[in-house]
């Protein structure tokens, strides 16, 4: 497997409770690097461009207020097989069925407010990465 890169979210709720630098330090003790990383707070419009894919959805109008009711940490992260590793570090959607030690089990309270983000696929990571970063912004490993 090459190395891959995935994009990331820490979500409103986590920056709320403080826990950006924990959920960083899961990333790499799992091998994960930070290549791209900036906060910012969200207008309705880039929440709703995102998560476009769910528009049809009935949780879609409260995703987006959720995701634009504080700010977020957007990162970019590469390593080996990085989208599945991070999906695994994050754990389930849904808090209550995520494996202890994930970042959802330990830092979400339900499915609407569930801390992080990870893209599910490489062509949603390709997407992501360039709906948030230009290249300028990504720095890959040069030691
Ligand atoms: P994400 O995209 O945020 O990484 O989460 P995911 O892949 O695990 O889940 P996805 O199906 O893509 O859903 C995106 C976000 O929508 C919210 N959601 N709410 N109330 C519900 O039934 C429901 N289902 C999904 C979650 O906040 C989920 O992270
Ligand atoms: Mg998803």
């Amino acid at each position: 497997m090459a190395v891959e890169r995935t994009f990331s979210i820490v979500k409103p709720d986590a920056v709320a409770k403080n826990v950006i630098g924990e959920i960083y330090t899961r990333f790499e003790r799992a091998g994960l690097r930070i290549v791209a990383s900036k906060m910012i707070h969200l207008s309705r419009e880039k929440a709703e461009g995102f998560y476009a894919e769910h528009k049809e959805r009935p949780f879609f109008g409260a995703l987006v207020d959720f995701m634009t009711s504080g700010p977020v940490m957007v990162q970019v992260l590469e390593g080996e097989n990085a989208i599945k590793a991070n999906r695994e570090i994050m754990g389930a959607t849904n808090p209550q069925e995520a494996l202890r030690g994930t970042i959802r089990a330990d830092y979400a309270v339900s499915v609407d407010e569930n801390a992080a983000h990870g893209s599910d696929s490489p062509e949603s990571a390709e997407r992501e990465i360039n709906y948030f970063f230009s290249a300028d912004e990504i720095c890959p490993r040069t030691r």
